[in-house]
């Protein structure tokens, strides 16, 4: 039997390649985000290359009643969801504190934090209930180190491996997985949405070194949902060759 994942922030980047990689691996998928036509977009070609059946949901994941309405109309089979991927996230601005912008903050802090503790506690009663499932946390190198100009999206990151650390404690009675996977440098619209949609501010984070793709990252997704029932796999870090700390690359 097809399991159940629903990805959040699935219309690009890593959620996107997650998508991708398991529809062609024994998912149905539901994928959500705040971008209709690339939803619509996404599941044709998912529906068009490996068969999967997909549901779409729009909803920003700031907002805990669109979040609520969209899981709650899922039915049938549907809300038995088995893999939750936490994915939907950014970075906004690169100022420090003393210069920092209130809203960029409240966007991070809003999305990374909150929006992914909002859509946790919607699905996983079904889990508990079940006594089954496994939630990944998309973290990042920034949840395990910090940077100067990087305090509000460290902080948020910081906050998502404590949520998953806890997390992982309180189901553990009840079979459920908990991880996370914490990426260095991927290139995605990551940088665009840093910078605000400068383009050449984003294409310079990435100048003269190579850095992780989302494919790299949704392959590690997938070795992570493989492992047998009794192995947790609780954090991966991935970094590019040409990184060595959220700090330190490896420019030519
Ligand atoms: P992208 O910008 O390519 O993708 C981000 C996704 O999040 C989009 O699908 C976007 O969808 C969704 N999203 C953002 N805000 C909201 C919102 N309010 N409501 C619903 N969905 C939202 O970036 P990445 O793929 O790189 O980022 C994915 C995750 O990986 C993030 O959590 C990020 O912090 C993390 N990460 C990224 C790294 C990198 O270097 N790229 C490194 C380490 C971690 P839409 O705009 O349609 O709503
Ligand atoms: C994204 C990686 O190093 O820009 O989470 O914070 S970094």
């Amino acid at each position: 039997m097809r399991k159940i994942a629903l990805i959040t922030g699935a219309t690009s980047g890593i959620g996107k390649a997650t998508a991708l990689i398991l529809a062609a691996n024994g998912y149905d998928l539901i994928i959500t985000g705040r971008r209709e036509e690339l939803l619509k977009d996404l599941t044709s070609e998912i529906i068009k290359d490996t068969g999967a059946a997909v549901i779409s949901l729009c909803f920003d994941i700031r907002d805990l009643n669109q979040t609520d309405l969209a899981i709650k109309s899922l039915s049938g089979n549907w809300i038995a969801i088995d893999l939750l991927i936490n994915n939907a996230g950014l970075a906004v601005g690169i100022e420090p504190v003393h210069e920092g912008v209130i809203d960029d903050w409240d966007r991070m802090i809003d999305t990374n934090v909150k929006g992914l503790l909002y859509i946790s506690r919607i699905i996983s009663p079904g889990m508990v209930a079940r006594e089954s499932g496994h939630i990944i946390n998309i973290s990042s190198i920034a949840g395990h180190e910090i940077y100067p100009n990087g305090a509000a999206y460290c902080g948020s990151k910081h906050a998502v491996k404590a949520i998953t650390k806890a997390m992982r404690m309180e189901l553990l009675p009840y079979g459920i997985k908990v991880s996370s996977i914490s990426p260095g440098m991927v290139n995605t619209e990551f940088s665009l949405v840093r910078f605000k949609g400068d383009q050449t501010r984003a294409d310079n984070v990435y100048k003269g070194l190579t850095p992780l793709y989302a494919p790299d990252i949704a392959e590690s997704i997938l070795f992570m949902v493989t492992r047998p029932p009794h192995v947790n796999i609780e954090d991966l870090v991935i970094m590019p060759t040409d990184q060595a700390s959220a700090r330190d690359y490896r420019r030519r």
